[in-house]
């Protein structure tokens, strides 16, 4: 339930309703769409982009002296958990066609392609268990024009408008044109999209969208889509094997400069294993749990940029670093789920976002990086948020309206999942509004590939969030899901041709040192060790009682915490 004091300002949003119920019934919009020189003021104004310390110069990598966010360069001036020597790279203790390097979306389709076109085997590499992922907790929905009003190209202009036209148009053009392949691709596995009374495809409308394009299954569409890509994958176990509980920690290459696998570490027995593969594809997904600028998270647990990291070191290319995709509708009360996701398309459905005083203050389908500095200017600006009694601040989404537009019983049919996180706290959507605020939701630049998802290193594919360059500094709500089946796809395809000719070298792992070299020379001094793999929530009194490294501390790394315990003490 929400506090007593509250409730002045929801008894405001209740008697405002019936007007804006009014204007959600005609065909106009319920508030003006902003121009183009406004929103240009309100995310140079207002955006956490934009704040003074978000950027600063990498000093180190590929991408030395561009401004990069600003947690991405703290992050990439960072020390290897490993030395060149410190695994034996002439016997390695896994050898495959394709390491897989992340078990959400994406690498369960480049594992699958890679085995139907090419006959491939390959080890999906996972930090937590399969299916532990951004893929499996997308909600709203699948971008694909499959309407037939609808078309790839139009799908294309909207992607490319989103992006503000920065997006990689090759990579914009494979993501629209094998959009409704995807659908297809899902459908025949046994994804059960949402459909229309005639059997029609369901689509529905998300920010920055010109035709209703979005597919869904409910607001459970990543579960559904993951539930389905994960059982094809366990059906082959003869060609697809599983590591569960093995993050990559370093990539490995050969003496040619090629990828030729990673090194994973057990987080169970706290060991390091190589993998030798022929081809290599990161799919780890993006980095929200290192909640940069502080912000809460949408994001799974382990999204914590670990790709990012060991591609620098090996020197791939990144793209877009400085962008930063807060969703504009996190969770702010109840706190025991702040910044959980609240799908954008409960505003698609009619859902209206509203100030203290219950009334609407920008238009609720603004692209999301407009609407969210709206709602931030909102709050921070012109005083209309509702503080929450731990000092967090949000604005009203007004959900009964959902209901009220599409008839009784419509958001429970429809959003079940959303209905049940607020229930569970006494809230019910159906009845009263949802206090949310931005939550840093998506990596929108990344390891930079091309439309076959090759980077700059022979033998490294990147695919889904960890890529950059498709979304331009913007992404569009449902692009990601529709992402990490075409791209991982794309991925298994190219990863699974190259497989089949590459010849490998000798393993190494000089980068590690190289890397170690350009960092003491650029004068950088940091504690900090990556991947992270998994964030720290200790308290500060826990990190300063922690055995290493404060806030960074890999669980349970005895060979690390040894080796430092080494230099630390001379030995
Ligand atoms: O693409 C997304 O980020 C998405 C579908 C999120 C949502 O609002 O549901």
């Amino acid at each position: 339930m929400y506090p007593d004091y509250m409730a002045e300002s929801l008894r405001k949003v209740a008697q405002t309703r019936p007007a804006r119920l009014e204007l959600a019934r005609k065909p106009d919009p319920v508030y003006p769409p902003m121009s183009a020189e406004e929103r240009r003021a309100v995310l140079e104004g207002f955006h956490p982009d934009f704040e003074a310390s978000a950027r600063r110069p990498v000093r180190v990598g590929p991408n030395r002296d561009e401004s990069l966010t600003t947690e991405v360069s703290d992050l990439l001036e960072s020390h290897s958990w490993l030395r060149s020597n410190q695994v034996n790279l002439d016997k390695p203790d896994f050898e495959t066609d394709l390491l897989i390097i992340g078990g959400g979306g994406a690498g369960c389709n480049a594992a699958l392609v890679a085995m139907k076109e090419h006959g491939m085997r390959s080890i999906i590499a996972t930090k937590l268990r399969m299916g532990d992922a951004n893929s499996m907790m997308s909600q709203g929905g699948m971008q694909a024009a499959v309407s037939r009003t609808d078309s790839p190209t139009r799908h294309y202009l909207d992607a490319i408008g989103g992006g503000h036209f920065e997006n990689k148009p090759e990579l914009v053009r494979a993501l629209t044109e094998d959009g409704p392949g995807v659908v297809k691709w899902l459908e025949d596995l046994g994804v059960c999209w949402d459909k229309q009374q005639d059997g029609a495809l369901k689509v529905m409308h998300g920010g920055g969208t010109s035709r209703k394009r979005m597919l869904s299954c409910r607001d459970y569409t990543g579960a559904m889509i993951m539930r389905t890509l994960m059982d094809e994958v366990r059906n082959h176990p003869d060609m697809i094997t599983v590591k569960d509980f093995m993050p990559a920690v370093e990539l490995i290459m050969d003496d040619k400069g090629r990828c030729a696998g990673a090194v994973l570490y057990s987080l169970d027995s706290e060991e390091f294993f190589t993998v030798k593969a022929k081809s290599t594809v990161i799919a780890t997904g993006g980095y929200g749990r290192l909640h940069i600028r502080g912000y809460d998270t949408t994001n799974h647990y382990g999204a914590t940029g670990d790709g990012l990291v060991m591609a620098y070191r090996a020197g791939a290319k990144l793209m877009y670093m400085d962008s930063v995709q807060y969703h504009p509708t996190g969770v702010s009360f109840p706190e025991q789920i702040a910044g959980f996701l609240v799908t954008e398309a409960i505003r698609g459905a009619g859902g209206q976002p509203l100030d203290k005083d219950g009334e609407l203050f920008v238009y609720p389908r603004e692209p999301r990086d407009i609407e969210a500095a709206a709602i931030i200017r909102e709050c921070v600006q012109n005083g209309g948020g509702v503080t929450t009694p731990s000092g967090r601040v949000g604005v009203w989404l007004d959900s009964p309206l959902i209901d009220m537009l599409h008839g009784e019983g419509y958001t429970e049919k429809h959003f079940p999942a959303m209905y049940r996180q607020f229930i569970q706290y006494g809230i019910d959507i159906t009845k009263l509004p949802m206090l949310i605020y931005p939550s840093l939701h998506y990596q929108n630049g990344g390891i930079e590939i091309n439309e076959k998802c090759e980077t700059d290193i022979p033998g490294l594919y990147v695919a889904g969030e960890a890529s950059g360059g498709l979304h331009g500094r913007n992404r569009l709500m449902g692009n990601s899901v529709l992402d990490y089946n075409v791209f991982g796809r794309r991925a298994g395809r190219y990863a699974g041709e190259y497989a089949r000719k590459v010849k490998l070298g000798k393993l190494s792992l000089a980068h590690l040192d190289a890397y170690e070299k350009e960092l003491k020379d650029a004068g950088v001094k940091t504690d900090l060790v990556t991947p992270v793999l998994l964030p720290s929530y200790a308290p500060e009194d826990v990190k300063k009682r922690q055995l290493l490294r404060g806030d960074n501390t890999l669980p349970g790394s005895t060979v690390l915490q040894n080796r430092l315990h080494e230099e630390r003490s001379g030995a």
